[in-house]
């Protein structure tokens, strides 16, 4: 075992260490765009291997761009954005960044890590820390997110991360969160996803977690609630899951866990009642409670635990085990997210000892999702956001014509090098027996190692390509019509009965699922959704597809379209936007929704949809000309104001009122003043609140939106405004 990694750490009480040396940090990219970082030791290397812009960028360093000269309309800020931005983009043609945000995910990794008896460099350790430190609240705790109040979730894992990368418990940041953590009542109300890492910590007892049956896997297929048919994501968190408390794997006990038992409760470790803690859950964490039908199934499955027949529960977690080896091996060890990553690795070296090849690879691909940003180390929401970013870098590019100035012909072509690269051109390795759907043309969310189809990334993806290819002088057909039209046959396959479009793949079970969602810290995760953003991303991705190849599956196209658009007008809100579940809310639905309507013709002077959508959001906009949404929105499904107006938000609701041929000018004038009156001498914005959303209550940060969407909306408006001046 490699615990010697894991000794205690001298952090003086006022955390003001230099932690690292931010001069030796660099970020190492693979040719698929797999990035990882790295400390370098030795003056040796450093020599060797200087730092880069995007290096000394994300450490928050310095990058000695020169200040450019002031804009005097939107296109040349957009330029001067653009400036800027291309001197993060990498020698391999993506934007790296990174994908933070999340609370709940540097004690997978940690505990998964120690777990399994594998370490981390001291480096990383003190920049974990460090990142601990800079997210901790004001009351010492740690929320769900990066801007949420603290929560017993976020502060009992992140406490026993700290502690277990080397922090003293009489460390003054560490006597404070567990402060904190007793106030909110201990660590025995966390949430289920809470007990189970604790669970595999050793510090709370099996005996204190619902059921987690593995023989469910064991269903046959067509049964509508088979695990197989849930949402991608929670699937498959919940196999390994399953797998581990199937055989009640525990970390053996050594000082840490023996302290940890002490300093996480309010009462005696041992004489807890652990079957009374299962639905216990504080209520500063509950964001979905359990349903009087998963409270009575989980009597059932209780009862039903007393008497697992040991041979159907081994055979279930023998399933179990084929198919974390299955996504393994799809995936590299890679895996869907950085949840079932750490569980999957935890499984392997259960199963297969930690000097196998599976728990080797897996040790390395956890570098994948962590992150040396400017306030520490982190560990990511996926690997990285390659695709999405890059593929509204193309769009803006070519929607502002910057793409088609010399100056940043390079940039582009190297972009639509690295998108060509990204495709997908094989299904799954394992394809019907993982459960997998098609990925044959597909564009995934970050990279092709990880390989899932999303289908707005795929969307997205497929626009960037034919908008590089078609406008950017002189720029190489890399993708063939066949490439492309592998990419619409994944869209087209992915249409759902109502009209709409979900994530990874088509809904596979009914929606009352989401009443036995056991994870009280998410909403709508049982199953897939449609959702109006990625039903957009279809649309408008085959509406400029039929442009360029007007001859392939025309029927097919059309019928799509047409009834995605009804989704989307069934999906409009009675206030007149759309409700956003990945992006901060209202006003990233409603740009996509409109963008979706008015390729189909619906705009603000011909569809009562589109005027309704215009003067919503108009009704929002501030005095300043901006406008400013609190990710709370995400949570109560209402507008909420954020107190500061936002940058990106503002782009999002003008490329809207452009969408939608919005004939007044006013709005759209004041909203480009306020996003150019935010832009640096040198092009850049600074980064501002957290942009993006899962299951309704997680935020997480989008950080590239910052210059795609400004430079995006700025140079459109440029344009825009101008036209519109022509016509009157
Ligand atoms: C993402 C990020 C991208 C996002 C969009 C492409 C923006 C969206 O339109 C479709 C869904 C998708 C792909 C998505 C799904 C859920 C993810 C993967 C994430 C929000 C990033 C992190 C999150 C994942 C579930 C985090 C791990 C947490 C668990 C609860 C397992």
């Amino acid at each position: 075992r490699d615990m010697a990694t894991y000794a205690p750490l001298d952090i003086p009480a006022s955390g003001a260490l230099p932690f690292t040396d931010y001069t030796r940090w660099r970020l190492r990219l693979s040719p698929n765009g797999d990035h990882t970082w790295h400390y370098l030791r030795t003056d040796d290397e450093v020599a060797a291997w200087p730092q880069s812009t995007y290096d000394k960028y994300w450490l928050g360093q310095d990058v000695g761009l020169p200040d450019l000269p002031p804009p005097t309309n939107a296109l040349e800020a957009a330029r001067n954005g653009y400036r800027f931005f291309q001197k993060l983009q990498t020698e391999r043609g993506h934007w790296a960044g990174e994908y933070g945000g999340p609370m709940f995910l540097i004690p997978g990794l940690v505990i998964g890590s120690y777990v399994c008896g594998i370490g981390f460099k001291t480096e990383e350790r003190l920049e974990m820390i460090r990142y601990l430190f800079n997210h901790a609240n004001k009351d010492g705790g740690w929320g769900i997110h990066i801007e949420g109040p603290s929560t017993v979730f976020g502060t009992a894992l992140n406490y026993c991360a700290a502690r277990i990368l080397g922090l003293k418990a009489d460390h003054p940041v560490a006597v404070k969160a567990r402060g904190c953590l007793h106030k909110l009542g201990g660590a025995v109300g966390v949430p289920s996803w809470g007990k189970f890492w604790l669970s595999i910590l050793n510090v709370y007892d099996w005996e204190g977690n619902h059921p987690i049956p593995s023989e469910l896997w064991l269903l046959p297929d067509w049964v509508p609630i088979h695990p197989h048919r849930w949402w991608i994501h929670t699937r498959n968190v919940y196999i390994p899951m399953g797998y581990l408390y199937g055989v009640r794997f525990k970390m053996e006990e050594n000082d840490v866990v023996l302290s940890l038992r002490e300093e996480l409760y309010t009462t005696n470790y041992y004489s807890i009642d652990w079957p009374a803690q299962r639905s216990n859950v504080a209520a500063v964490d509950l964001y979905t409670p359990h349903s009087t039908v998963l409270e009575g199934l989980y009597t059932l499955l209780g009862a039903y635990e007393s008497c697992a027949l040991p041979p159907l529960r081994r055979a279930a977690i023998r399933r179990c085990y084929e198919l974390v080896v299955l996504e393994d091996e799809n995936t590299d060890c890679q895996d869907l997210g950085p949840v079932n990553k750490m569980m999957n690795q935890i499984v392997r070296v259960h199963a297969e000892g930690r000097e196998s090849a599976a728990a080797k690879a897996h040790f390395a691909r956890r570098h994948d999702f962590m992150w040396m940003g400017a306030e520490g180390m982190m560990m990511c929401g996926t690997n990285g956001s390659q695709l999405w970013d890059i593929a509204f870098v193309g769009q803006a590019l070519i929607e502002t014509g910057l793409g088609a100035e010399e100056e940043f012909r390079e940039s582009a072509v190297k972009a639509l090098e690295w998108l060509d690269n990204c495709q997908i051109r094989e299904n799954p390795k394992h394809y019907h027996t993982a459960y997998r759907h098609q990925t044959k043309g597909a564009w995934p969310f970050s990279t092709k190692t990880q390989g899932y189809t999303v289908s707005d990334c795929t969307g997205e993806g497929l626009k960037a390509v034919l908008y590089l290819q078609e406008h950017v002088k002189g720029a190489p057909k890399l993708i063939s019509e066949r490439r492309l039209c592998d990419a619409v046959d994944v869209l087209l396959s992915l249409q759902n009965t109502e009209g709409g479009f979900a994530s990874y793949e088509l809904i596979r079970a009914p929606l009352w699922m989401e009443w036995l969602n056991p994870a009280e810290v998410f909403g709508n995760i049982m199953t897939e959704f449609n959702y109006p953003e990625c039903t957009t991303s279809v649309i408008t991705a085959l509406a400029i597809f039929r442009k360029h190849y007007p001859h392939y599956r025309v029927a097919d196209i059309q019928r799509t379209m047409t009834r995605a658009v009804d989704y989307l007008h069934k999906a409009q809100r009675p206030e007149g936007g759309w409700f956003g579940s990945w992006g901060i809310c209202f006003t990233y639905a409603t740009q996509f929704a409109l963008e979706s309507l008015s390729l189909v013709g619906e705009t603000y002077e011909t569809s009562a949809a589109s005027r309704r959508a215009c003067d919503f959001l108009i009704s929002k906009q501030r005095a300043d000309g901006g406008w400013g949404e609190s990710y709370k929105a995400c949570e109560s499904i209402e507008w909420v104001e954020h107190q500061d107006t936002q940058v990106v938000q503002t782009c999002w609701a003008t490329m809207a009122l452009m969408y939608a041929k919005y004939p007044h000018p006013e709005p759209i004038e004041r909203a480009v003043k306020l996003v150019m009156s935010r832009q640096r001498p040198d092009g850049s914005w600074p980064q501002e609140a957290i942009e993006g959303v899962f299951n309704k209550n997680v935020a997480i940060s989008y950080p590239n939106f910052k210059f795609e969407f400004t430079i995006w909306m700025l140079g459109r408006a440029h344009r825009y405004l101008e036209e519109l001046r022509t016509r009157k």
